[in-house]
């Protein structure tokens, strides 16, 4: 049975139900030529959503709106899953945390956002408290993701579902990255959800907001003409009508794909070190790995093209649970994806049990790391980041200690060894 979902394809609300569908195994189908504005004003769809709001779905027998509603129908419709975990408290854990993104983040994301561009009366002091009220919602998830990898059980959830695409909103819209910053494990969270395959299949590539949208000038023209109207004998203009905005605005939408800048990386002068060629030495050589490998490296390696680090977790005192520290590499590793033509790293996992320390090699193309990595994979900042000096013998054999997973490493047993190649 095929389901229909009536909503535009970029609608937040709407994303709940479809990846719910995808972890469901649920048919659910876009209403086609759906028109934000027109569709969903229709006689016919305001006899399913009589306020004529977004998303609604379609089923044989009658039609259902609210969001977090049609999602909770979608997970439940085949029953064979555990979306909603596998017991009673995992279930009321799962709404507990849905209800509590839905109020606590959803809300006051949209009492910030939307006054801004034109959707509501822009207050400064009421943006101040929803931005007070956010950081409050926002710092009790961070401390509750500091030492769980998903917010019930050990799988993804629905919770799981509908508290990123809540953040979705927040993290495209207004939260940058100098807001998210201090929810660093809310960050780690959010990325990790949006690169699964399922969550990315519906979202596609999801890039943080830049800038907090500045104040649109309707609005400002609205709450002037508001002021004037409590003025007596003035003359009071029309004010402008409502937009019905549906997010991202229009014009975002409708903005021409700008040319990709190329990378400085690839304007560096030749480097006689081919990247490539160390990959696949790294990967190929399965006997002799210091004669072969190791030595080809330090061969191969050119200090003017590229340069090695050493990085060291921030928080390893957090790392108590093992499949939550190694959860937090692989996440890391698979954001990294982004510097694949410029980087290479090996990150060890250290200990027998908890705290587990997490340390590691990179090499990057350039003497400095890569801006753009900085500035786009933000576990480079749970990081404490040293060059590694390599006319120093210590260094220089701690670094091949890395590379070649060396166990005991500084005295420690190995957990897990990764590699970013
Ligand atoms: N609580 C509702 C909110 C629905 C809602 O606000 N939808 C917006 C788009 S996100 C909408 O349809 N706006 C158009 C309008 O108000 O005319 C839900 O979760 O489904």
């Amino acid at each position: 049975m095929a389901l229909t979902l009536h909503a535009s394809s970029i609608n937040k609300n709407g994303f709940k139900a479809r990846i719910t569908a995808e972890y469901a195994g649920v048919k659910l189908n876009l209403a086609p030529n759906f028109v934000m504005g027109e569709s969903n004003k229709s006689p016919e769809f305001l006899k399913m959503n009589p306020i004529g709001k977004i998303p609604v779905l379609e089923t044989p027998e009658g039609a259902v709106f609210e969001s977090n509603v049609i999602a909770r129908y979608v997970a439940r419709l085949k029953g064979d899953n555990t979306l909603f975990g596998s017991s009673l408290i995992d279930y009321a854990h799962v709404e507990q945390w849905i209800d509590f993104s839905s109020i606590e983040i959803d809300a006051n994301v949209m009492r910030w956002y939307f006054p801004r561009i034109g959707s509501g009366v822009y207050l400064p002091p009421a943006e101040e408290a929803a931005i007070s009220d956010l950081k409050i919602g926002l710092l009790a998830l961070n401390s509750y993701l500091a030492t769980n990898t998903y917010l019930v059980g050990h799988s993804i959830t629905l919770a799981d579902i509908i508290v990123t695409c809540n953040l979705y909103q927040g993290f495209t819209r207004c939260m940058t990255k100098d807001f998210t910053k201090e929810f660093p494990h809310v960050e780690r969270y959010f990325w990790t959800m949006v690169n699964q395959p399922k969550f990315k299949k519906i979202l596609g590539e999801v890039k943080q907001a830049d800038a907090v949208p500045p104040v649109v000038q309707t609005n400002k023209k609205a709450a002037q003409a508001k002021e004037q109207k409590h003025k007596p004998k003035q003359e009071v203009k029309k004010q402008p009508a409502k937009p019905k905005v549906e997010d991202p605005p229009a014009d975002e939408e409708d903005e021409a794909p700008k040319p990709k800048p190329k990378n400085p990386l690839d304007l560096l002068p030749p480097s006689k070190m081919i990247l490539d060629d160390w990959k696949r030495l790294y990967s190929n050589t399965k006997t002799n790995f210091r004669e072969v490998a190791i030595k080809g490296f330090w061969d191969m390696y050119d200090p003017e093209g590229y340069s090695l680090w050493f990085c060291e977790y921030k928080y390893n005192d957090e790392n108590t649970v093992s499949f939550v520290t190694l959860n937090k590499v692989t996440g890391f590793l698979q954001r990294m994806d982004l510097a694949r033509k410029y980087a290479f790293g090996k990150m060890l996992i250290i200990g027998k049990e908890g705290p587990f320390k997490v340390k590691g090699l990179w090499l990057f193309r350039g003497p400095e790391i890569p801006k753009f990595v900085m500035d786009e994979c933000y576990d480079m900042e749970l990081y404490e980041w040293t060059k590694v000096d390599i006319n120093d013998d210590a260094q220089r054999e701690r670094a091949n200690a890395m590379i070649e997973d060396q166990e005991p490493f500084e005295g420690e047993p190995l957990l897990d060894a990764k590699c970013f190649k």
